[in-house]
C-alpha cells in the first residue's frame, strides 16, 4: 500500500471549495430519477445525461471527483471519448460504487446490511485498470431499529471493504447513512450517528485501515422527515460537528456529506454552516447525490436542446456547494441565480 500515494488522492477528493458529485445510481434508482422526468431509462438517455454533466466547465471549479456506476466507467461519450477521461481531464478524480446494495438482515425485521465483498480484489483491480482511483461503500441504517448486530455487520463489511480498497491503491469512501426517511427526533439521529460512526471507526482500526488514506461520507444530524419538530439550520450544524468532533480522527483528511433527500438549498445551508467561522480538523464537504442533480435533471427532461440550461442548473448547484465548503455561501446567492 502506498501510503502517500493515497493521502494525495484523498486530499485531492476534498480541495478546498470543491466536493464529489455522486453519479452512481444503479440502474434501478436512475429509473426512478427518469421516471421522475419522464424520460426512457435507455443506456443512450443515462449516458446523454452523465455526458453533459461532466462536460459542464464548472466542473472544473467545484468538482474534486466523480463516483460512477459500474455501467458508465464504461461507457464512452457519443464521440467515443470514455466519460473516465472526460471527468479526469475536468480535474477530477474518477471513482466507482463497489456494493452490490443493503440487503435484508437476517432474524433482524427490517434492517439491512451491505453486500458485495466477494470477489472485490478482482473487481478492485479492473476499476483500477479502468481508472478509478477512489471507491465508495454505503451501508443504511434506520434510527428507529437500529440494533448492535446491524451496525456491527455493516461496520465489519465496511472495513473489509476499506482494507481491500487501500491494498489495491483506491481511496475507500466509507458511508454510514442514518436514514432520514421516518419520525424519529433529531435526538434520536444523533445517538444512532453517534453509535454507528464510532463502532465504525473501530472497525476500520482492527482490520488496519489508515486513516489518513480514505474519507468518510456521513449524513448530517437532522430531524427525521416525518418528524413534526424540525431542527434548524444552526442546530443541524451544531449537532452534526459535535458527533463528528467525538467520533473521527483528525487523521482523516476530509469527511464528505450525503445529502440524504433534504432540498437543494437545505444541503447547501447545512454546510456553510457547519464550514462558516470554524476551525475544524478535517475538510468538510460534499459528496451529494440528489441534492446537485434535481435542478439539472429537471431542466434537462430528457431533451437535447434544454442541455444548455440544464449544465446551467447544474453549474449554478456546483458553485453554491462551493461556496458552502468554505463557509462563503449566502441565501442572496440563490435568488440572484433565479
Ligand atoms: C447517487 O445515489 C447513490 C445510490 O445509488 P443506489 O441506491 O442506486 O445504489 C447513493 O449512494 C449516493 O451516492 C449517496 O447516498 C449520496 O446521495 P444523496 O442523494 O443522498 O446525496
Amino acid at each position: 500500500m502506498d501510503l502517500k500515494e493515497l493521502n494525495r488522492i484523498a486530499n485531492a477528493m476534498v480541495a478546498k471549495g470543491k466536493g464529489i458529485l455522486a453519479a452512481d445510481e444503479s440502474s434501478g434508482t436512475i429509473k426512478k430519477r427518469f421516471d421522475a422526468i419522464d424520460v426512457e431509462n435507455t443506456e443512450s438517455n443515462r449516458r446523454d445525461y452523465r455526458e453533459f454533466m461532466f462536460r459542464t466547465p464548472a466542473m472544473r471549479d467545484y468538482i474534486s471527483g466523480v463516483i460512477l456506476f459500474d455501467e458508465t466507467i464504461r461507457q464512452k461519450a457519443a464521440d467515443g471519448t470514455p466519460l473516465v477521461e472526460i471527468i479526469a481531464a475536468s480535474g477530477a478524480v474518477p471513482g466507482i460504487k463497489v456494493d452490490t446494495g443493503a440487503k435484508p438482515l437476517a432474524l433482524c425485521d427490517g434492517e439491512t446490511v451491505t453486500e458485495g465483498l466477494d470477489g472485490l480484489r478482482e473487481r478492485f483491480q479492473d476499476y483500477h485498470e479502468l481508472g478509478a482511483r477512489f471507491a465508495k461503500w454505503r451501508a443504511t441504517y434506520d434510527p428507529t431499529k437500529t440494533s448492535y448486530n446491524c451496525i456491527n455487520a455493516n461496520a465489519q463489511a465496511l472495513a473489509r471493504y476499506a482494507a481491500l480498497a487501500q491494498e489495491n491503491g483506491i481511496v475507500p469512501i466509507v458511508e454510514p447513512e442514518v436514514l432520514m426517511d421516518y419520525d424519529n427526533t433529531v435526538e434520536t439521529c444523533e445517538a444512532v450517528t453517534e453509535w454507528v460512526l464510532k463502532e465504525t471507526f473501530q472497525q476500520l482500526y482492527y482490520a488496519n485501515v489508515a486513516l489518513e488514506g480514505m474519507i468518510l461520507k456521513p449524513n448530517m444530524i437532522v430531524s427525521g422527515k416525518k418528524c413534526a419538530k424540525q431542527a434548524g439550520i444552526d442546530e443541524v450544524a451544531e449537532r452534526t460537528v459535535k458527533v463528528l468532533k467525538r467520533c473521527v480522527p483528525g487523521a482523516v483528511p476530509g469527511i464528505a456529506f450525503l445529502s440524504g433527500g433534504q432540498s437543494d438549498e437545505e444541503a447547501t445551508a447545512h454546510l456553510n454552516a457547519m464550514n462558516a467561522g470554524r476551525t475544524l480538523p478535517w475538510h468538510l464537504t460534499f459528496s451529494y447525490g440528489r441534492a446537485l442533480q434535481a435542478a439539472p435533471q429537471k431542466a434537462w427532461g430528457g431533451k437535447s436542446e434544454n442541455v444548455a440550461k440544464a449544465q446551467a442548473a447544474f453549474a449554478h448547484r456546483a458553485r453554491m456547494n462551493g461556496l458552502a465548503a468554505t463557509g462563503q455561501w449566502k441565501p442572496e446567492l440563490e435568488k440572484q441565480a433565479a
